[in-house]
């Protein structure tokens, strides 16, 4: 999938092609894209160090890459390897920060890029935290707990070396979620001796931040609701459409059902249900459980609420079904590039105002294209799906003090955070020249930050 293979090996030659920037370099299909529109010429322009400090060249390429070697042995004694991979992207503002995926589809491209977006986000949560992603190609799915055990084991027996509390804390992403974190923390604890911040995401009980897995899908929804308030227009009523159906999309259900809006959909990898009828609080307990603890598929709502519809996916089709449905607003929460030209034709035709990404670039250029002509709420990951990493900081913060917050005062401080965002993202698009643009915001706010520390930094 050549959206999907991103691969910013090309990156120097792209850096280095002058007034076109990153455009050009076939391979960096959508990291030059979003970067091409942050770099327009204008912020170069009025800020001649950046060229003249090779930023761009010394950006794209990544401080440190790490790629190793993951035996283990499955419950039949059958020993298998994977490919583990961190990518240390950017230290200049705090140590690097951000989550490891374990999915068959993990490469060094997909992590590179997603590396890259860290870096901005976290420069947008107001943290001094630098960006960094890793993972494997392993597959948890339809793996045993002992098979995930060993697995996260063998995997830290190599990390461990790379991070540290202030060097690098990873957390969890696609396939990572509270069981992996705890063996990986586990075996962390045994190799180095210490009892130490390593990772974010923990339970609660040893040192977990209370809001963290509530966080990323509770501050895209704070973020939309932010961005319609500048509409003089609020969540309830709306009718949205939302994908995925793991940590980041069951917690946006959470929070639009709390706030009165009408979720009709949710997915995984094998199909989607349309609950024409709205999800509730009592629905959204059992996608949960589903989901958290049985770890079975989306396909069996409709074997508990038959009013719903299951569509299995289709790759032959040249859009996906979900985003084809009469809405206000979408939240794509499942992966990269599920929301390609097609399906954003289909989100404006049936009236969706809003798009509000919990996952990572998930709308391809075709479709932010779409969007911002059609003067749709766009609210590019970067910006929206930060809440994440942002609580993440604040379990540093709370390991740091030995201390913890209630949840109260983290999901203040996580709505402080948005509204940050939400106003550093208008207020870098209207001195750019682009007032509106949440994507250009976002890219040009995070950029300044970290390309000025690195600047006073010097070259290292
Ligand atoms: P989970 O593993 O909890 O859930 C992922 C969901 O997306 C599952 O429903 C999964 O279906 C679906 N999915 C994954 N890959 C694909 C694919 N290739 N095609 C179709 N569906 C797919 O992950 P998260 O909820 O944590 O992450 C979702 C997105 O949010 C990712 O883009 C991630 O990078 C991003 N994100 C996550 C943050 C976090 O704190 N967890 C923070 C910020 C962003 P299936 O089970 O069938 O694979
Ligand atoms: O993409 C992301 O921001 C995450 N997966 C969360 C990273 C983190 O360190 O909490």
């Amino acid at each position: 999938d050549a959206q999907i293979n991103i691969d910013l090996r090309h990156a120097r030659d792209v850096a280095i092609t002058g007034n076109t920037l990153w455009s050009g370099v076939q391979h960096d299909i959508r990291v030059v894209d979003s970067s091409h529109i942050v770099l327009g010429a204008n912020v170069l322009d009025r800020n001649p160090q950046y060229r003249e400090n090779g930023i761009l060249e010394r950006l794209v390429e990544p401080e440190r890459v790490v790629m190793f070697q993951v035996p283990w042995v499955d419950d039949e004694g059958q020993v298998h390897v994977n490919r583990g991979y961190r990518v240390q992207m950017n230290s200049a503002i705090g140590p690097y920060k951000g989550g490891l995926r374990f999915h068959p589809s993990v490469n060094l491209s997909i992590l590179k890029f997603l590396a890259f977006e860290q870096v901005f986000k976290n420069a947008l949560t107001t943290l001094a935290m630098g960006g960094g992603k890793g993972g494997s190609d392993f597959d948890p799915k339809g793996k045993s707990d002992n098979e995930v055990m060993r697995f996260c084991q063998s995997f830290m027996m190599e990390l461990f070396r790379h991070i540290g509390p202030n060097t690098d804390v990873p957390a969890g992403d696609i396939g990572v979620g509270a069981r992996e974190i705890g063996y990986l923390f586990g075996m962390y604890r045994k190799l180095a001796n210490e009892f130490t911040g390593i990772l974010t995401g923990k339970s609660l009980g040893w040192g977990g931040s209370l809001i963290r897995p509530e966080a990323t899908g509770y501050g895209c929804v704070y973020f939309a609701a932010e961005m319609l308030n500048t509409r003089n227009q609020t969540l309830q009523g709306k009718v949205c459409l939302v994908s995925g159906s793991g940590n980041v999309a069951q917690f946006t259900v959470e929070k639009l059902i709390e706030l009165g809006a009408k979720v009709v959909t949710l997915s995984d990898s094998s199909g989607y249900v349309y609950d024409e009828e709205g999800m509730n609080e009592d629905k959204l307990a059992f996608v949960k459980r589903l989901k958290n603890i049985r770890r079975g598929r989306i396909k069996e709502y409709v074997d508990k609420y038959s009013q719903a519809v299951y569509t299995e996916a289709d790759s032959s089709l040249e859009y996906n079904p979900l985003w084809n449905h009469k809405a206000n607003a979408a939240f794509p929460c499942a992966t990269q590039n599920e929301i390609n030209g097609k399906d954003a034709q289909n989100l404006v035709k049936n009236g969706v105002t809003l798009v509000a990404e919990g996952s990572n670039m998930p709308s391809t250029p075709e479709a932010i294209h779409l969007f911002l002509d059609k003067k749709i709420l766009y609210a590019p990951g970067k910006a929206s799906n930060a809440g994440g990493v942002a609580v993440s900081g604040l379990e540093m913060a709370q390991n740091s003090m030995r201390l913890s917050w209630p949840r109260e005062e983290v999901d203040a401080r996580l709505k402080i955070i948005m509204k940050s965002i939400h106003k550093s993202c208008l207020d870098a698009a209207a001195e750019y020249g682009v007032p509106g643009n949440y994507m250009v915001g976002a890219n040009i706010a995070g950029f300044l930050k970290v390309v000025n520390a690195m600047i006073d930094q010097g070259l290292v």
